[in-house]
């Protein structure tokens, strides 16, 4: 966010349609109650909470039987928050979006593309979440909003918010992954996605991949960034109340660096906090630490 930029609208999407696991549409509520509202205000942001976006409670989780879970519930939400988060981006301020599973992204970035032409996007999750209904495991939406928004996967779902592409597979970054897919390794491997995996986060350590991060996306002239943060790509140590913890994960200390080296970069245009269960937390430890990377990323200095 560029210090011009000093209005904020959060955006609650207590959806938790895109997986099997209850519980992770409590989420936007466990956000505002670890400070997120209070913690933007004092940076001395603008903040609107806009509230949530309305989610109906029907019944879900048929078994997986080859189709997706949840479709049409994950459509309704989709559309909703893509003209949601539209309409906040129109009136120049920039969006914090509380999740939610990360199936939400497939809205979020529908509505924040609108606004730019060469969006790039970092996706900072232990998982790739680029599957397609032929390559996913399981079924759950929440694995595959990546894919969605680069136009593979069920047409209603890649024609939210327009028919076109969302984005390009030149402009994502996936960095923290080490848990991927046969079918979402071959994608990457043939579409030569960026990614730092927790081999290299370990390798060149967390400085040197945000470094060649915003390289990466400078490079590729993009005209806005959107961060897409899961709580599953820090290590469950740090946020156990997410529903796939994969272990081996980043540190609390190396995400914020990134968090604050992103922001001195003045890249990141809108922002995402996804996968925060509060049934499986202990103490609000996620939403905490969500909140916490949420002051990085937003600018919060230690001096
Ligand atoms: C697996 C699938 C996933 C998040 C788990 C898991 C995907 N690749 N995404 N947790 N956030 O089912 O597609
Ligand atoms: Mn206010
Ligand atoms: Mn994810
Ligand atoms: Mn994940």
């Amino acid at each position: 966010i560029s210090l011009d930029r000093k209005k904020i609208s959060i955006i609650g999407v207590p959806s938790d349609y895109g997986q099997q696991r209850r519980g992770v549409d409590m989420g936007p509520s466990a956000m505002r109650y670890a400070g997120a509202i209070e913690r933007l205000e004092k940076l001395g942001y603008d903040v609107i909470d806009e509230g949530d976006i309305s989610v109906h409670r029907t019944k879900r989780n048929k078994q997986y039987d080859g189709k997706l879970l949840n479709l049409e519930e994950v459509l309704e939400v989709s559309e909703r928050l893509a003209k949601k988060v539209d309409e906040v981006i129109k009136q120049d301020r920039f969006p914090v979006i509380l999740g939610g599973d990360h199936s939400i992204s497939i809205g979020s970035i529908a509505g924040i593309r609108k606004h730019y032409q060469n969006l790039g996007i970092i996706w900072f999750d232990a998982h790739t979440d680029i599957n397609t209904p032929e390559t996913t495991p399981s079924g759950n939406i929440h694995g595959m909003p990546l894919a969605v928004n680069l136009g593979l996967g069920d047409h209603r779902l890649i024609s939210i918010a327009g028919n076109a592409p969302k984005l390009k597979f030149e402009n994502i970054v996936f960095i923290g992954a080490r848990s991927i897919d046969e079918g979402e390794k071959a994608l990457i491997k043939e579409k030569n996605i960026k990614i730092f995996t927790m081999h290299e986060i370990d390798r060149m350590g967390m400085s040197k991949v945000i470094e060649e991060t915003v390289e990466y996306l400078k490079a590729r002239h993009v005209d806005g960034v959107h961060m897409s943060i899961d709580l599953d790509a820090l290590d469950p140590i740090f946020t156990p109340g997410v529903g796939t913890p994969v272990p081996g994960g980043i540190t609390y200390r190396e995400s914020h660096l990134a968090m604050e080296m992103l922001e001195e970069a003045k890249m990141i245009t809108s922002c995402e906090f996804v996968e925060v269960n509060p049934i499986l937390d202990e103490r609000n430890k996620t939403a905490n630490t969500a909140v916490a990377l949420m002051g990085s990323l937003l600018g919060e200095k230690l001096v």
